[in-house]
């Protein structure tokens, strides 16, 4: 007979008990409807989590998988193993598995759901709660299921939550399996929310769509429909990681579709189309693209450059490690990156952010009508450094803001590894400036790209609009990000997203 379920245990369970468990299950085997197998396979339909090991949550979040919890504690939970495992527990829990999922499948005669139709389950959640706050524009409501509550205030676009958002979503659909989430009204809000972890709403959608949309496209878009991102998502604000900076590389330059993207960037369809769906949701997407741009190709995995980029974005991340003493660039020419743009945009300030030498300055008191907002400003330019593992130091170079310095840009960026392009938005000078900026390192950005950051956002309340509509203007496909540099992550975020595109040979955007 066919295996019907499959089962695997979240790899932070203990091998004895894995060993347990896989004894026991080919013990009651034989008395369950179903076959059950137990599995290293990714694709199983059943997952045991051990709670009590903090770190398997990762492993969960990504997981496809009807979650089942394995604990000390004996909880009122229905999906709850106790431990120590006894072939009781299991067999009983195993056979409310398959009922759970025989009532939701289609196909009654065989206890067995396809995974499409318990995804649909899961996936509802998601619907349901944007529908909620559609709904409920303007309001303020509380998600509650069993013991986690969700507030969320539609007005402000915030949400509030006593868990960790990522852990969120998995509590949330491990807990619906059973029932539905309610809504209740607020009761005692000021008091009860003030002490609690607040969130941006998008934050919300964002890893709901990703860790709840289980492989499941929504419901509007098909496989083969072609995309182009329109705008990159808030990463100063939002979760991100490597091959989300990849996907979002292709398909900025390149509209394509889910079954494309799948081809040329090797990444699973599911992690593909959940981030899709989170895309979607924050309505980053342009349905209809423009024309086909052209398709970057992926450099080969050996590239001088990939290395280079991941040792760069190692030591970023890692600032702490001890390194080699500094030694010159191997490659006998200096490693650099260039950040440039508006006075008071905070390029002086991203530079200490990550230098890990006192960043030499070269500050003259400001001319009157800069001084009315700092004591300093740039003359000739800033320069930090820090040093990888290996020893190598790259260079950072900040260009003096000011226009009467022009003529060092241009000897700044000359063969630098990247540029990031900061504007302060709070500047009545603002739209002139990304403008300036984008057509005096016109040259360097056609072969190199660039990273633009929009800075004081938190001072002027504006979003992205006017900057994005000079960029389309311009057929610059540059990402572009709200940040303040006085947050050393949105500094490291902006060189980690300069740094992916240089594994990409994006060069033939000329032709
Ligand atoms: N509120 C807010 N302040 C910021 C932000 N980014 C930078 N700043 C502040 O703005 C001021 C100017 O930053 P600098 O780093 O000196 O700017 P700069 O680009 O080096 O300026 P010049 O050298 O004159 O061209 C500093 O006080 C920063 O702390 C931001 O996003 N929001
Ligand atoms: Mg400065």
């Amino acid at each position: 007979m066919a295996t019907n379920y499959s089962i695997t245990t979240d790899k932070n369970v203990n091998p004895k008990e894995h060993l347990k468990l896989s004894l026991l299950l080919r013990v009651i085997n034989t008395k369950l409807d179903d076959n059950w197998q137990l599995t290293d396979n990714n694709d199983a339909n059943v997952i045991i989590i051990d709670v009590d090991n903090k770190t398997s949550t990762h492993h969960y979040q990504n997981s496809h998988a009807f979650p089942i919890y394995f604990s000390e504690t004996k909880t009122d939970n229905p999906w709850c193993l106790a431990k120590p495992i006894r072939h009781g527990d299991l067999l009983e829990l195993l056979q409310k598995v398959s009922e759970h999922f025989a009532k939701n499948s289609s196909k009654k005669t065989k206890a067995f759901v396809s995974k499409q139709a318990r995804l649909n389950l899961e996936q509802k959640l998601l619907g349901q709660l944007l529908q909620h706050i559609i709904q409920h524009a303007g309001k303020k409501f509380v998600v509650s299921c069993q013991n986690v509550q969700l507030y969320i205030d539609t007005k402000k676009q915030r949400c509030y939550c006593a868990d960790n958002l990522d852990l969120f979503t998995p509590i949330f659909r491990l807990n619906t399996v059973n029932a539905n989430f309610s809504i209740m009204q607020p009761f005692e809000w000021q008091k009860v929310t003030e002490n609690l972890p607040s969130y941006s709403l998008d934050s919300l959608l964002w890893q709901m769509a990703l860790s709840g949309s289980q492989g499941q496209l929504l419901d509007e878009y098909t496989i083969d429909q072609v995309f182009q991102l329109k705008q990159w998502p808030d990463f100063a604000n939002l979760p991100y990681d490597y091959a989300m900076i990849k996907i979002l590389y292709y398909l900025f330059h390149y509209p394509c579709s889910i079954r494309e993207l799948v081809d040329i960037t090797k990444i699973a369809q599911t992690e593909i189309i959940d981030f899709i769906n989170a895309c979607a949701i924050l309505g980053l997407l342009h349905q209809k693209p423009s024309a086909k741009q052209y398709l970057p190709i992926l450099l080969s995995k050996a590239s001088p450059m990939r290395s280079l980029v991941s040792k760069i974005v190692s030591r970023l991340k890692n600032p702490e490690k001890q390194a080699k003493e500094s030694q010159a660039s191997k490659q006998n020419q200096e490693v650099k990156i260039v950040f440039a743009g508006s006075p008071c945009a905070g390029k002086t300030t991203a530079i200490a952010q990550i230098s890990e030498i006192p960043p030499v300055t070269t500050e003259a008191l400001g001319t009157d009508e800069l001084k009315q907002r700092k004591q300093t400003t740039t003359v000739a330019m800033d320069y930090g450094e820090f040093i990888l593992e290996d020893g190598q130091s790259i260079h950072i170079y900040g260009t003096p803001g000011q226009q009467r310095f022009q003529h060092m840009w241009h000897i700044l960026v000359k063969g630098a590894l990247g540029l990031i392009i900061l504007v302060d938005d709070s500047s009545q000078e603002a739209e002139q400036d990304i403008h300036l900026y984008l057509d005096e390192f016109a040259d360097y950005i056609k072969d190199n790209g660039a990273v633009v950051g929009i800075t004081h956002t938190d001072e002027t309340g504006n979003t992205l609009e006017k900057y994005l509509d000079v960029l389309h203007e311009k057929h610059l496909y540059l990402p572009m990000f709200a940040v303040d540099v006085r947050e050393r992550d949105h500094v490291v975020m902006m060189v980690e997203v300069m740094l992916s595109r240089l594994e990409l040979d994006l060069t033939k955007l000329a032709e």
